[in-house]
């Protein structure tokens, strides 16, 4: 796994090195769920494909940059589920954005997921994984190495509300939820990024993100493979808890490559408050 970690390193780094000086320009393509691709979203799918090809232990690929997974080594163990820049549209605008990777055995369900790991392109470079031995955060120093600041561990309550989907389309019982935690006095943090968005809570200790079923978009707009399992993943590992309203996320099989799945992701007592307002629906 270590092999993997530290080619997610490279990546990182020259990925990072692309947000600030490439074309931010829109390719010709539309990946499968119908976005139009970014040339930067194609090229940093490049970067990791690249550097996963020398890694005999990783059995195949699974981009959200691509309709279908591809084999790598016929011998490999692992299955890689990757979101390459998840947000990417917000580099136009010099938000933080990231890199999502599921780390799989066998199959792409949430149960055979073995570890998780994603990089926030922020002020500064970072990278959470988590595995069997928690959830751990490092960080770029100037010599290009990533230093090991500290673990993570979530409170069983937070602060910090960061509610996603069109409000307009939100089912009346998420929005009672939703404005029952700011009656509350949560405070609302929602950037429009994943990655950065779920990292804040992580690192200030707690709270929920939500990305619900909506009116308009019942199974929600995150994908499983890619996004929804990792992060599930590394929010349990941290004492955290992740449900799609009613099951475990990790319980949870995708249909296909790019199934999505509505997203509810928190400390302990924040999940119990939407196990509470899901229960009737
Ligand atoms: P909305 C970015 O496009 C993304 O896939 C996630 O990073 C983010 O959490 C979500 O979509 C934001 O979606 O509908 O709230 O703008």
């Amino acid at each position: 796994m270590q092999e993997i970690y530290n080619a997610i390193q490279t990546a990182a780094i020259k990925i990072d090195y692309a947000i600030k000086h490439e074309d931010k320009g829109y390719s010709d393509n539309q990946n499968s769920t119908g976005d139009i691709q970014l040339k930067l979203d194609i090229h940093c799918d490049e970067i990791i494909e690249s550097i996963f090809s020398s890694i005999t232990t990783v059995k195949e690929l699974a981009s959200e940059e691509k309709a279908e997974p591809f084999t790598l080594h016929e011998e490999g163990r692992y299955l890689i589920g990757y979101d390459p820049l998840d947000g990417s549209s917000l580099a136009d605008v010099n938000l933080s954005v990231g890199s999502i990777f599921g780390i799989y055995e066998n199959d792409y369900s949430g149960a055979n997921l073995k570890a998780a790991v994603y990089v926030v392109y922020g002020p500064r470079v970072e990278i959470v994984t988590a595995d069997h031995e928690g959830v751990k955060l490092f960080r770029l120093e100037p010599d290009n190495t990533f230093a090991f600041i500290q673990e993570i561990r979530l409170k069983e309550r937070g602060k910090l509300n960061a509610p996603g989907g069109t409000q307009k389309n939100w089912p009346s019982h998420h929005k009672a939820l939703i404005e029952s935690l700011f009656a509350e006095g949560y405070r609302l943090r929602y950037s429009g990024g994943m990655v950065p968005d779920l990292h804040q809570i992580l690192l200030k200790g707690g709270g929920i993100f939500s990305y619900p079923g909506t009116t308009d978009v019942p199974a929600g707009k995150l994908r499983k493979v890619f996004e929804v399992f990792p992060f599930a993943f590394i929010y349990e590992q941290a004492g955290g808890e992740a449900i799609d309203g009613k099951q475990r996320l990790l319980d949870l099989k995708p249909e296909h490559i790019h199934d999505t799945t509505p997203c509810f992701f928190g400390s302990k007592e924040e999940i119990q408050k939407v196990r509470n307002s899901y229960a009737n629906y």
